[in-house]
């Protein structure tokens, strides 16, 4: 990929997508941001080792979009911060001005990301939103799914004492002048308390954060990694964080 102001290509928009075992998503992904004609897209996918092959499936469409696409592989499964940590470092060297990070199963729709881009104009970071006004999840969450899934959130922001509604959301745009700000390097959490630190250091620095609404869709492929522990354990991490600043 080429830094902006070279030759070919130049870098504008770098969508930083985290996989880990998404080999039938991750091409539906990339084919349905394409179809989007974003002026200047390119793609940063961070891969720990997928043992399902999503790193070669990443490869093959390095090589398809050549001079769009870089892959990061990195050995072993790290967690998702760490992972968004490097895609975020390599888009900011490589001259991105705005760099959106979203899942590889399709949750967040690439529809949304035009109108996220276009949100960002007024704003240093856009927060995809299952939980503000007009935002929502799959109509298939069961009732617990979605008290656990509403209620979490609500323990979160009160524990950061943040604005936004959707403090985990994995969703984002940012300004490159906002991921400096923020300081990525700086964060504490590697794990699901990434998201809600980013908008904890957002919040502090004083950037303007604006919610867009939308619907958060299941995965149809692959499996989820999320789970309880790591859920119970980014809480107790995250109190920690708001007591020492
Ligand atoms: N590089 C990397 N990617 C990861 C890791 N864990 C999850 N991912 C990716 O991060 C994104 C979010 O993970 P998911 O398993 O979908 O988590 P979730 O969206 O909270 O859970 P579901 O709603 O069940 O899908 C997906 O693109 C995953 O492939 C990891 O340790 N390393
Ligand atoms: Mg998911």
């Amino acid at each position: 990929m080429t830094s902006s102001g070279g030759e070919g290509h130049s870098l504008k928009v770098a969508i930083v997508v985290p996989t880990y075992n998404e080999a039938e998503n991750l091409p539906l992904l990339i084919t349905e941001l394409i179809a989007l004609d974003i002026a200047g897209l390119g793609f940063i996918v961070v891969d720990d080792g997928s043992p399902d092959g999503t790193g070669e499936i990443a490869d093959d469409l390095a090589e398809e979009y050549e001079g769009l696409f870089e892959v990061i592989h990195r050995a072993s499964k790290q967690g998702l911060g760490k992972s968004y940590i490097a895609g975020f470092t390599r888009a900011l060297e490589l001259g991105a001005e705005r760099i959106v990070q979203m899942d590889a199963d399709l949750s967040h729709p690439p529809v949304e990301v035009p109108e996220m881009l276009a949100a960002l104009e007024d704003a240093d970071i856009v927060v995809g939103s299952r939980y503000t006004k007009g935002g929502g999840v799959d109509p298939s969450w069961s009732f617990i799914r979605r008290q656990i899934s509403y209620w979490g959130g609500v323990g979160i922001r009160l524990v950061l004492g943040l604005k936004i509604h959707d403090a985990t959301s994995g969703f984002k745009a940012y300004r490159r002048a906002a991921l400096e700000t923020v300081d990525i390097h700086r964060l504490k959490l590697a794990g699901y308390g990434f998201q809600p630190e980013v908008a904890y250091r957002a919040q502090k620095a004083g950037l303007r954060v604006v919610e867009h609404p939308f619907t958060f869709l299941d995965r149809t492929a692959g499996k989820s990694k999320m789970s309880a522990g790591i859920a119970a354990e980014a809480i107790y991490r995250l109190i920690l964080i708001r007591l020492r600043g």
